[in-house]
């Protein structure tokens, strides 16, 4: 039997891998509240003290490669036997693809990738859990982290796919992100302003609660997995 595939966009922050153990920003334990961001997450932290910029980055690899997807993502991963789903993702690490998410965009870079730190088109996946200062690109320049730092602009073609795809969404879901980091945070309402329907998952209201059409209290876990569930049902009641 055929059924309708509507197109949901599932925008990711750093609260949905909060289950898996990996810290969020803003939160009590967040980075922010023990790392000034613009000494480990800037251009010109990184020109003032690239080691500590490293280390920064090599604790969290560490963390990345040693954590698993939780229900949060394994049910994003499901919803694709339903819907066609684009995942979004803020986050630097890979646990939408370890679940299974076959269509991610990372905005804001990837952990498991090194580059040139003149070069932001020279990228090369890690073979290693760190990167060390004197480790190169092609062209002699110390390797950085693939991650977006602020005041660096986002991957062009990345933001620029990101926005057709939320512009296209019928569902948009925004799942465990504060909201607050531009211009990601401006998805949401590009969705909502060609006709989604805006749906946010969080324990807490964010910026962008206000807006949403429908505001789902509670960890990203416990929720999206009701929510699968749910789907499931609708599907054996209602097929088109
Ligand atoms: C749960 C949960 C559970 C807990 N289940 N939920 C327009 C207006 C104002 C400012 C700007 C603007 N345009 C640009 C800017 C400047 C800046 C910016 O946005 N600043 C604002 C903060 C004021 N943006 C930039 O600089 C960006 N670049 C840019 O705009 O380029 C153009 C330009 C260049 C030069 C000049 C001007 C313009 C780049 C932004 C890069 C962000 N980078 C970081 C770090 C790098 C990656 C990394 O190290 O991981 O990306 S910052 C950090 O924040 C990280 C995240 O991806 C990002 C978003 O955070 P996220 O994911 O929302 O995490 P939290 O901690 O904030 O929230 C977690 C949420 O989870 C909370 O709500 C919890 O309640 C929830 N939660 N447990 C579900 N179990």
């Amino acid at each position: 039997m055929e059924f309708m595939r509507e197109k949901v966009v599932v925008f990711t922050g750093a609260g949905v891998s909060a289950e898996s153990g990996l810290r969020t920003f803003r939160d009590m334990g967040g980075y922010w509240r023990e790392y000034a961001i613009e000494s480990v997450a800037s251009p010109e932290g990184w020109k003032a003290n690239p080691q500590a910029v490293l280390e920064f980055y090599n604790e969290r690899r560490k963390a990345v490669l040693q954590a698993s997807p939780n229900a949060a993502h394994l049910a994003i991963a499901a919803l694709e036997a339903r819907f066609d789903v684009v995942v979004i993702t803020q986050n630097i690490d890979d646990l939408h693809e370890r679940a299974g998410s076959t269509n991610v965009m990372h905005v804001h870079g990837e952990i498991l990738k090194a580059r040139s730190s003149v070069d932001p088109f020279l990228i090369y996946p890690l073979a290693t859990a760190v990167i060390e200062m004197g480790q190169l690109c092609e062209h002699g320049s110390q390797l950085r982290p693939d991650v977006v730092w602020f005041g660096e602009v986002l991957p062009e073609d990345e933001w620029n796919a990101s926005v057709r795809v939320a512009e296209s969404a019928d569902v948009f879901l925004s799942v465990g992100t504060s909201a607050v980091v531009y211009p990601a945070a401006s998805l949401p309402m590009m969705a909502k302003r060609r006709g989604a329907f805006l749906v946010e998952v969080n324990p807490e209201p964010t910026a962008l609660t206000e807006y949403a059409d429908e505001f789902l209290q509670g960890p990203a876990g416990v929720i999206l997995p009701q929510m699968v569930e749910l789907v499931r049902g609708v599907r054996a009641i209602h097929p088109a």
